[in-house]
């Protein structure tokens, strides 16, 4: 049987992908009604997933090369996101990354290249979110996974929004992942943490009313508070919402992602890898990662990662 380290690595990289394999043929929608989704769920086509896991897998085996050196190399890391890019570009990658990419493969450096787009201050788009949660499996703390987000982020990301999003999504990963699974997440102390590790006043606020809307509120109603775009501080703290809604179930925090609309790959992700990295892989539906693209190589990448994970030193 494989190793409780194992089991939850596999539900942060497995959640991952399924949730942006599910999600990705509803974004952009102004929301989604049950019955898309029911049939979504029944379909026996294969799923796709899209630029969302496809550099979450290049961040992953960055870190798992790096094993014994400083974790994220920036230089590294900046080719290696770029040469995906151009390997499969038909993944649905955003405007900003896509003109960041094609700089850096043409030589110019990743620091000069990611503060072109947007008028010269650089993207805070969602795309150094999508990609981070591989950085909680080597982190040492959550402090430690938010400097190490940042460090990820930067690479294409300049805008500071960008990389707080990035941040906020590791360190949220970081705190699900050493949670034990066997007793209730306590919600207000999740919370705090993150507030303590992401200072930024506007994400403050938005962890603020991440907190009043946990409970009752709808996701089409959460999505009208929070935000749902592609935007970092418009989609993470949605995300957030949508783990702690359904700590324990995985299918849950996902539909609950996609039926709020807007960013549904990119939000539906984030919050799959959340919720599976507490509960494990085995909490995720059987029947959609066995319709999931590449799974099993997926789950190999999250056992070699595993052996560093916090639990098992
Ligand atoms: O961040 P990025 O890679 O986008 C990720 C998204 C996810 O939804 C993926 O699933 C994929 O579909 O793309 O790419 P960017 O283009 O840098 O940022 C995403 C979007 O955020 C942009 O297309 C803009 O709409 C918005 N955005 C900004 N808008 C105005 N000014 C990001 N930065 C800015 C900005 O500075
Ligand atoms: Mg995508
Ligand atoms: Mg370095
Ligand atoms: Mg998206």
């Amino acid at each position: 049987t494989p190793s409780p380290a194992s089991t939850k690595a596999r539900g942060l990289l497995l959640g991952a992908a399924v949730g942006d394999a599910l999600g990705a043929p509803f974004e952009g929608r102004h929301s989604v009604d049950g019955a898309q989704l029911v049939r979504q769920e029944r379909s026996a086509e294969a799923l796709r997933y899209t630029d969302d896991t496809a550099l979450t897998l290049v961040l992953a085996r960055h870190l798992a090369e790096r094993r014994g050196m400083v974790a994220v190399d920036e230089d590294t890391l900046a080719g290696q996101l770029a040469r995906e890019w151009r390997r499969e570009p038909w993944r649905g990658y955003g405007a900003g990354s896509r003109e960041v990419f094609e700089r850096v493969l043409a030589g110019t450096p990743w620091a000069e290249a990611s503060k072109v787009s947007f008028a010269g201050h650089g993207s805070y788009g969602n795309g150094a979110a999508m990609r981070v949660a591989p950085i909680a499996l080597v982190s040492a703390g959550p402090t430690h996974a938010a400097e190490l987000a940042r460090k990820s982020a930067v690479v294409t990301h300049a805008h500071r929004h960008g990389q707080e999003g990035a941040a906020l999504q590791a360190c949220a990963a970081f705190l699900a992942l050493s949670s034990d699974p066997a007793s209730p997440l306590n919600r207000e102390a999740f919370l705090g943490r993150l507030g303590h590790t992401i200072e930024h006043t506007e994400w403050q606020s938005r962890l603020d009313q991440v907190r009043r809307l946990i409970g009752t509120s709808s996701p089409t109603f959460a999505a009208s508070q929070l935000g749902n775009d592609a935007t970092a501080v418009a989609s993470v703290p949605l995300a957030v919402l949508a783990f702690l809604q359904y700590p324990d179930r995985p299918a849950e925090a996902i539909r609950y992602a996609i039926r709020a609309g807007g960013d549904t790959d990119t939000i539906a992700s984030m919050a799959g890898a959340l919720t599976a990295a507490r509960t494990g892989a085995q909490a995720i539906p059987p029947e959609w990662l066995a319709r999931l693209e590449s799974a099993s190589d997926i789950g190999d990448l999250a056992d070699t990662l595993a052996t560093r994970t916090p639990s098992s030193r």
